[in-house]
């Protein structure tokens, strides 16, 4: 099999402090979390960035902050800058760390309902756009999908020149309003892509270890990470994403993977 590629969602834009005192919010804070991440075994960092206070913020002048804090501590592991953002913020917003010119950047490829009453809204031009500019600056695409459908959506946008092949997916499980996060959810999924695509996983929540171990023995690529999961297990919160890392690395070697390093990643996914 495939060595693990494993990612560290940090940051996250609707995870904060009170749910988790170590969420990181200034640059300093996000260079310590990613390089413990990093330490620990992740070679994709998947990064949202937020003002010193917490808000969520998709500003080029901000990533490029973090992202330079990142490359010092950690200088080959690969940058995915959300284009997601947080829920209600402008397709212009939410594109702009793009213009950074990172390796990958996530692209969502629908809209759901997105936990209490909040909308995600990915249409399908707004998605055709997203496509199109990273296509333009050579970004390799992360393709989120928080439902079925939005495999569906990727297929057809890879049909019409939007996404490249071969695509690489995140399946977001468990979300509020999106797909959940069973076994034959998974399963489902996973049997649903092209052939010849690649996936990880991201279990929300309670969630996050027996999905990261399910992928790990279907071939599959984990993400774990603050955004997806404050927990190391059962009411215990991780002192940081390096934690989380850690856990997924210890499955996957009483599972028989290895973990793949930054450079064995980009081999991978083609970057
Ligand atoms: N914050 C969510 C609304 C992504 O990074 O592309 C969207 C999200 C997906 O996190
Ligand atoms: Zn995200």
């Amino acid at each position: 099999m495939e060595k693990l590629i494993i990612t560290a969602a940090i940051s996250g834009a609707e995870v904060t402090k009170d749910m988790n005192p170590a969420v990181p919010y200034t640059v300093e804070e996000i260079g310590r979390e990613a390089y413990a991440a990093y330490k620990a075994g992740a070679s994709i960092i998947h990064l949202h960035v937020r003002e010193d206070d917490g808000t969520p913020t998709q500003n080029k002048d901000r990533f490029e902050l973090c992202i330079n804090e990142i490359k010092r501590l950690c200088p080959d592991v690969i940058i995915q800058p959300s284009t997601g953002g947080a829920v209600g913020m402008s397709d212009e917003e939410r594109l702009q760390p793009v213009e950074l010119h990172p390796e990958m950047a996530t692209l969502d490829c629908g809209t759901c309902n997105f936990g209490g009453d909040d909308i995600f809204v990915n249409t399908e031009s707004s998605i055709k756009v997203f496509g199109e500019t990273m296509i333009r600056l050579g970004i390799k695409p992360e393709v989120e999908v928080f439902d079925k459908g939005m495999i569906d959506m990727a297929i057809r946008m890879n049909k019409q020149g939007y996404i490249k092949s071969p695509m690489h997916f995140n399946f977001v499980l468990g979300v509020n309003g999106g797909i959940s996060a069973e076994p034959r959810d998974l399963v489902f999924m996973a049997e649903s892509i092209p052939h010849g695509s690649t996936f990880t996983v991201s279990g929300i929540g309670r969630s996050a270890f027996s999905m990261a171990a399910l992928s790990i023995m279907m071939g599959g690529h984990v993400r774990v990470g603050f955004e997806d999961n404050v927990y190391l297990s059962k009411g215990v919160l991780a002192k940081s994403n390096g934690d989380l890392v850690e856990k997924v690395v210890r499955l996957a070697k009483e599972l028989g993977r290895e973990i793949a390093t930054p450079q064995e990643a980009r081999a991978i996914l083609g970057l």
